[in-house]
């Protein structure tokens, strides 16, 4: 039996030399010290023995035990040790490397286009206004004086969700909100997504973007339009710039008019940009409508007002020398980079 014992301790020391593993380790437990273990069946049997047998047996049986626990308590420790730096090799990092560089933006023509106008407007007092792009044909049309007939309207030029629900053609649809919502003096401006179903080409897109301001006050005149719109002229596109308003037709504006900058490049010369007139037009504009007043249940006998549309990329365009609308919704990066 003493011979049994040593050899179970001689060949536990031998395997857990061995092991690599925890599992190994373990493996070692279970065999010599576990239920089934060889030391527990020893232990077990020692009933048969006389009291002087067992006592000298039981004595070298713990004696073994003890060592065995040491030494599997050594070998998981050194295992644990092991394990521990092998991690720590592998997740080593070296934090005096170079970090990573990550490409910094750039803001697209059109963002950098309505926050340029955005902050001409702000200036002189005006707020922003913003709405949805889907909108109800009421709010798009109806309440813009467009009525059931105006050409607009048909399913050929607008995107129709329904019979009541569209994508927005212009932002005035904003303006119709704010007249609801909000009482004289008004004084905002609405930048945003349009939609109307254009084939694209080199000047058309399906998705664009306009900037509307709406102005309404006792004492409102054309002079307060034409003073407005003058500036912004001479803000966005230098100071020399000279304005000309040319009559036109709107349904939710009367009068109305087209606004003509002269030529930013050439000074009203005649060149490429200006297409040899020496005039570029640049916005639509006129006397809010009374019809559309009412809307908003606004005293139009009191109050009366003025309000524009801007095309965004038309202007984006001029000023950055774009000949194609297409190439702001291509995301390519060679191009949409390019903008400071
Ligand atoms: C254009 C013309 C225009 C307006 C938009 C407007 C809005 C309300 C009432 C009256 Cl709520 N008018 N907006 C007025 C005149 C012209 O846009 O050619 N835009 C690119």
């Amino acid at each position: 039996m003493q011979d049994r014992l040593k050899q179970i301790l001689e060949e536990s020391k031998e395997q857990l030399k061995k092991a690599s593993s925890m599992q190994d380790a373990e493996e070692v437990r279970v065999k010599v010290l576990g239920k089934k273990g060889q030391l527990t069946e020893i232990l077990r049997g020692m009933g048969k023995l006389s009291p002087e047998e067992r006592k000298e047996l039981g004595q070298a049986a713990n004696q073994v035990r003890a060592d065995v626990e040491k030494l599997l308590e050594d070998t998981f420790s050194q295992l644990k040790e092991k394990a521990q730096a092998a991690r720590f090799q592998a997740e080593k990092i070296d934090v005096t490397e170079p970090g990573k560089l990550y490409e910094l933006g750039s803001k697209h023509p059109i963002t950098i286009t309505i926050e340029e106008m955005g902050k001409i407007f702000k200036s002189m007092g005006f707020t922003l206004a913003e709405g949805p792009e889907v909108e109800t044909v009421v709010n798009n049309f109806d309440a813009l004086n467009a009525g059931p007939n105006h050409p607009a309207r048909d399913w050929t030029d607008t995107f129709y969700i329904n019979d009541e629900v569209l994508l927005r053609t212009q932002t005035s649809s904003v303006q119709v909100r704010v007249l609801q919502s909000q009482k004289p003096p008004i004084r905002v401006f609405a930048p945003g997504r349009c939609f109307r179903c254009d084939t694209p080409d080199a000047t058309h897109s399906p998705m664009f973007h306009q900037i509307e301001g709406l102005v309404v006050d006792e004492g409102i005149t054309m002079a307060d339009l034409k003073g407005v719109l003058d500036s912004f002229a001479k803000q966005m596109f230098g100071s020399e710039t000279r304005t000309k308003f040319r009559p036109h037709h709107f349904p939710f504006t009367e009068p109305s008019a087209e606004m003509d900058v002269s030529c930013f490049k050439c000074g009203g010369k005649g060149c490429r940009v200006c297409k040899g007139s020496g005039w570029i037009e640049i916005l639509g504009c006129g006397m809010v409508h009374p019809n559309v007043l009412k809307v908003g249940g606004i005293d139009t006998e009191k109050y009366t007002g003025f309000a524009f549309g801007i095309g965004v990329e038309r202007v984006a365009m001029l000023k950055y020398g774009i000949d194609d609308i297409r190439l702001m919704y291509e995301n390519d990066m060679r191009f949409i980079g390019q903008f400071k």
